[in-house]
């Protein structure tokens, strides 16, 4: 039971629940759909559905995304679920009884769902998008921290007792979408991490943290530091094309620890696509609102007060068409912070302090 919920949200959730089971009610095969590049909240929270209809009916789950897991934390909390993500491309979404978003939404962009499809079940901490209230179920809570705590609150209701895994998993999705609680985090992200912390197992914790990765990985956040450039309050990189989409906010969660920097943003390319992902340290501003200006109409984005996503698919495959789109972001990113006329600088420094630098290896 979790320690400090309200009985007037138990009885919120325990009405959520039933709803979810009149939803799926006699279906026999449910597919959960996360975004294209499912981080650690959108996989435990996929585990945690799984695990939540499978409690009260017969059921076959299939979990699938648009892209895949690149980052290295991601594949090794997947092995230690045992989880297997189809591909949406090769998944007939028709032949499903029931379909399943969660930490994601109808047309946020950020998942390949087609459009056409209105999914039986969503379940969501981003803003809530008109094309989500269509769902039969919708359980969409914007000042949760994460989804897992959303799926966390259900299983605990519902009494399904949780497996070492699936609590670390649930666990980690609560940190990392939190940065550890202490970004976004409400009371409910702390009762869950609270109660979920004595089951899950602290070895494989550190181990999905510090998993082992690939070099690609350095050479992205090399990349990303050599091309960093600050002007006034913020800072932005351009990365290029990257090998896993999800570098594009490890780098930005990075960029914004400059202790001079209040905003961050950081661009990849992936595929036909320019990938934005901003942070900022400014507890008043409204990230996911800069993220929709940034993107404009031809993008799209969103996301939470201090963190948001976007993707702008880019028709020229030249490289020169992602450069220039890259450019106009970053113009566009210094006018709404108001520094366009701040003074451009490398954030490694580019005023002759090479030689000061390597003369600590003398
Ligand atoms: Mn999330």
């Amino acid at each position: 039971m979790i320690q400090g919920m309200k009985e007037e949200h138990r009885e919120f959730v325990r009405k959520k629940l039933a709803r979810l089971r009149d939803v799926l009610g006699g279906k026999r095969t449910l597919l959960i759909v996360m975004q294209d590049f499912p981080d650690p909240d959108a996989i435990a929270a996929a585990a945690a559905l799984r695990e939540l209809v499978k409690s009260f009916q017969e059921i076959t789950t299939t979990l699938a995304c648009g892209g895949f897991v690149g980052r290295a934390e991601n594949r090794a909390l997947l092995k230690y679920l045992g989880l297997n993500i189809k591909s949406l491309d090769g998944t007939n979404c028709e032949q499903f009884g029931a379909i399943a978003l969660v930490d994601t939404q109808p047309g946020a962009g950020n998942n390949r769902l087609c459009r056409e499809v209105v999914p039986d079940l969503v379940i969501d901490h981003h803003p809530m998008r008109p094309q989500s209230r269509k769902s039969p179920f919708c359980d969409v809570r914007r000042p949760y921290g994460a989804t897992s705590t959303i799926m966390h609150e259900y299983l605990s209701l519902a009494g399904v007792a949780l497996s070492v895994p699936l609590a670390t998993a649930l666990l980690y999705g609560i940190r990392s979408d939190t940065a550890d609680l202490g970004r976004e985090a409400i009371q409910a992200d702390i009762d869950a991490y609270l109660n979920l912390y004595p089951t899950c197992n602290k070895r494989m914790l550190g181990r999905i943290a510090m998993a082992r990765v690939p070099r690609s990985y350095f050479r992205a956040i090399g990349m990303g530091l050599q091309n960093a450039h600050s002007a006034g309050n913020c800072v932005y990189t351009l990365l290029g094309t990257v090998e896993t989409p999800d570098i594009v906010s490890e780098i930005a969660d990075l960029l914004l620890r400059d202790e001079e920097t209040t905003w961050a943003l950081c661009i990849g390319a992936y595929g036909d696509q320019l990938l934005l992902s901003l942070r900022t340290s400014d507890l008043q501003a409204n990230a996911g609102k800069v993220m929709s200006r940034l993107v404009g109409r031809s993008g799209t984005g969103g996301g939470h007060s201090v963190m948001a996503g976007g993707q702008i698919p880019i028709a020229d495959p030249a490289p020169e068409a992602f450069h220039e789109r890259a450019h106009e972001v970053i113009d566009r990113y210094r006018k709404i912070l108001g520094n366009s006329n701040a003074q451009l600088s490398l954030l490694m420094g580019d005023d002759g302090e090479g030689e000061e630098a390597a003369a600590i290896w003398r």
